[in-house]
């Protein structure tokens, strides 16, 4: 399926901006770019000759008319993004100037890419696997600075490099197993397989340190929701805007004042958390807060985890009790607030913090960390690498594999079904990296993308 047509597409966001891009990738880029691009002399026919990767000003001709006075950087393949011959066109960010440029290239012959379709390429290529691919996406999309280490290290070939590792183990232990298939006369001697089986050991334990980093992977990709609830007036709100550590939510000593639901991403520990604060849970007549109290129970239900909210100035009440038994199910932490109050007193179980002071924030923040990841371990903090749940179901499978493969070594069953059972484990593993794909996984993949990336 390697590609042969030429593709463009506007990289830049579209609305108006200083300078938008428009990448060209395929092998007539440079020819189609050439026939619209002349020199700051009105030479044509430049483009061909100018320095790679050098930036070149020049004019952008449709026909005899001047669209626009662009820059354009010329990168030959295999050395390029896509391992083709690019072209990039900087032109001024308008978006009727961009249109009439990317039209332009249309007419001489080249097709508008789809989302993804440049990373598709460089994955096809050979330029990048098919994790580093995925990579791309996630540095674009990162929320929070771990987020974007995280895909950082895997564009760097983090996830690659440790595959790689358990692959050539599994080989070595395979490579063995069908020496033993080929001369059958001669049993694997009880050492041997001692050893064998230690080495499908040790990579049934990387393999497993790797999946228990998936929580982690999968809350710095898609983020987590976690519902702010509790009774009007008890400081919901005032958290919100703690955690954002901006002004998102109205605060009032007027209860009721929250009437729909407000939904705010913040950084907790490095992990983009969707808060969304609610309407405090009372009897009213009002219908359009009757509505805001049904939506915050909806938000709280479908949460991954509810900050339940007390007022620790007063003791807590039934309504609250009840409150926290309809919650059962979703993970809750019972938050005391206004503990900067005299006289405050902390239920138990309860986590103490001040909106106000801001006492106990940090140890909320561990808390919520904690409550998302469970017992995943935070390989993110500590320069790992979390991986994705797409890599987390390959793993496993490999992982199944391999322990089938270990009781057959154990109980002297078949080598040949040793060694199906490790060759599967072995294209289990290639997966993460993209060793076999489908097409429909490809789409999947490289349909979340931007267009012109
Ligand atoms: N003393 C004190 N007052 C607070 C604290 N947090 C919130 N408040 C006050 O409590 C009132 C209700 O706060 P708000 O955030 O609107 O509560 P909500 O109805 O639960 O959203 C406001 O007057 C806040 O200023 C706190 O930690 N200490
Ligand atoms: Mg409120």
């Amino acid at each position: 399926m390697n590609p042969t047509d030429t593709i463009a597409a506007v990289a830049t966001p579209p609305g108006s901006g200083g300078i938008a891009l428009i990448r060209v990738s395929g092998p007539d880029a440079v020819a189609v770019v050439g026939r619209c691009f002349r020199s700051r002399t009105g030479a044509m026919g430049v483009l061909p000759r100018i320095q790679e990767r050098h930036a070149t000003v020049g004019g952008f001709f449709r026909g005899e008319t001047l669209l626009d006075e662009v820059v354009a950087t010329v990168f030959r393949g295999p050395r390029s993004f896509t391992g083709e011959d690019t072209v990039e066109v900087a032109c001024h960010g308008g978006l009727l100037v961009t249109r009439l440029v990317l039209e332009a290239l249309l007419e001489n012959g080249v097709r508008a890419a789809k989302p993804g379709e440049f990373t598709l390429r460089a994955y096809l290529n050979g330029r990048l696997d098919l994790a580093q691919a995925e990579s791309v996406a996630e540095v674009i999309h990162a929320r929070t600075e771990r987020a974007l280490a995280c895909a950082q290290r895997q564009l760097q070939g983090g996830l690659t490099r440790s595959v790689a590792t358990l692959r050539d183990s599994l080989l070595e232990v395979l490579a063995h197993v069908e020496a033993h298939i080929d001369f059958p006369d001669e049993d694997i001697a009880p050492d041997t397989a001692e050893a064998l089986l230690g080495r499908l050991k040790g990579i049934l334990e990387s393999i497993a340190r790797m999946v228990r980093t998936a929580r982690e992977g999968e809350v710095l990709r898609q983020g987590a929701r976690v519902a702010i609830v509790g009774l009007p007036n008890v400081g919901k709100s005032s958290l919100l805007n703690r955690l954002l550590g901006l002004d998102r939510s109205i605060v009032s000593p007027i209860p009721g004042t929250t009437r729909d639901t407000v939904e705010a991403v913040a950084s907790i520990r490095g992990l983009p958390v969707m808060f969304i604060d609610t309407a405090g849970h009372r009897e009213t007549h009002d219908p359009i807060e009757q509505e805001g109290i049904r939506r915050g129970r909806e938000a709280a239900v479908t949460a991954e985890l509810v900050l339940l909210v007390v007022d620790g100035s007063t003791s807590a009440s039934s309504v609250e009790v009840e409150l926290g038994r309809d919650l059962a199910g979703v993970p809750t932490i019972l938050v005391a607030n206004k503990c900067d109050m005299e006289g405050a007193r902390v239920p138990s179980g309860a986590l103490a913090i001040s909106c106000k002071t801001g006492l106990g924030l940090d140890q909320l923040g561990v808390a919520i960390e904690a409550a998302l990841l469970g017992e995943a371990d935070a390989a993110g903090s500590e320069g790992g690498l979390p991986i994705a749940s797409r890599h987390r179901v390959s793993l496993e499978h490999s992982a199944e594999s391999i322990g089938r493969a270990i009781d057959g070594l154990g109980s002297g069953l078949g080598l040949d079904l040793v060694a199906l059972e490790l060759r599967e484990a072995l294209q289990a593993v290639g997966e993460v990296v993209g060793e076999a794909t489908t097409d429909d996984l490809l789409d999947t993949i490289f349909s979340r993308f931007c267009l012109g990336k």
